[in-house]
C-alpha cells in the first residue's frame, strides 16, 4: 500500500496521523502544504481534500480525509500495532475522548476560524485559551473516570499508547504555543509528558518535519 501524507508540519490535525503513522511503523511519504501561504486553496489540494484542510491521506492514488478516519482507517489497514483497545467500552471511551479533541476545542482555533474571529492577536488568544482551557477540562475529567475504572499507567488511558494520546500531544502543542497554564490538568499533562518520550512522538514532532521552520 503506498501512502502519501500531504500535511502541514504545525497543523495538529496533521501531527495526529503522523504520530498514528509512526506509531504503527507504516512507511508514507510527506507532501507539505503551506496553509499559512494558502497552498491549501488551491484547486489540486480541494481536489484531494474537499474540506481543504489538512491532513489528507493518499492511499494507492485514493485520497482519505479528516484525521480521526484517517487513523481509523490505519488501525483497520494496519491492526498489528493497535492504537483502540478490543474492549468495546474502552474503545468507545477512545473515541469519546478523541472527539473531545477533535470538535470541542480545535475547530474554535483553526487558523480560519480565528482570522474570521478578529484581526487582534490578543482577542485571538483570549478566545482560544478559553475554549482550550475549557475542553482540556473535559478531558481531564475523562481521564479521571478512567482512573477511577482502573484504566491507569503512565499514557492517558493506562500503559498503552493509544490513540487518545495521538490527540493529546498535538493539543498541548497548540496550548504551549498560547502559553496555557496546564497545572489545573494534571493527568493531561502527565500523558503528554510520557508520549514525547516514545519514538513515534519524536519522528512526528512538529520540529523535525522538513518543512519546519526555524521561530
Ligand atoms: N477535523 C479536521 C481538522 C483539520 C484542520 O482543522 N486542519 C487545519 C490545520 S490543523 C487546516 O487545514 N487549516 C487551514 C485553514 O484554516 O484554512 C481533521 O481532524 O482533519
Amino acid at each position: 500500500m503506498k501512502l502519501v501524507l500531504h500535511n502541514y508540519w504545525r497543523s495538529s490535525a496533521s501531527y495526529r496521523v503522523r504520530i498514528a503513522l509512526h506509531a504503527k511503523k507504516v512507511p508514507f511519504t510527506y507532501v507539505p502544504v503551506n496553509i499559512l501561504k494558502g497552498e491549501q486553496f488551491t484547486e489540486e489540494h480541494k481536489a484531494k481534500s474537499p474540506s481543504t484542510y489538512v491532513p489528507a491521506l493518499e492511499v494507492d492514488g485514493k485520497m482519505l480525509f479528516e484525521s480521526t478516519a484517517i487513523i481509523e482507517f490505519l488501525e483497520e489497514a494496519f491492526p498489528e500495532i493497535p492504537l483502540y483497545p478490543k474492549e468495546l467500552l474502552e474503545r468507545a471511551r477512545v473515541r469519546g475522548i478523541i472527539q473531545m479533541i477533535n470538535s470541542g476545542i480545535q475547530p474554535l482555533h483553526n487558523l480560519n476560524v480565528l482570522a474570521r474571529l478578529s484581526s487582534d492577536d490578543a482577542a485571538k488568544k483570549e478566545w482560544s485559551l478559553h475554549f482550550m482551557a475549557k475542553g482540556l477540562g473535559a478531558v481531564e475529567r475523562a481521564l479521571e473516570a478512567a482512573e477511577r475504572e482502573g484504566q491507569k499507567g503512565k499514557f492517558a488511558l493506562g500503559d498503552t499508547f493509544s490513540a487518545v494520546d495521538a490527540f493529546i500531544v498535538p493539543q498541548l502543542y497548540g496550548a504551549n504555543r498560547f502559553s496555557l497554564d496546564l497545572s489545573p490538568f494534571p493527568l493531561v499533562a502527565r500523558a503528554g509528558k510520557a508520549a514525547l518520550e516514545t519514538e513515534a512522538v519524536q519522528a512526528a514532532l512538529p520540529e523535525n518535519q522538513v518543512d519546519a521552520v526555524k521561530q
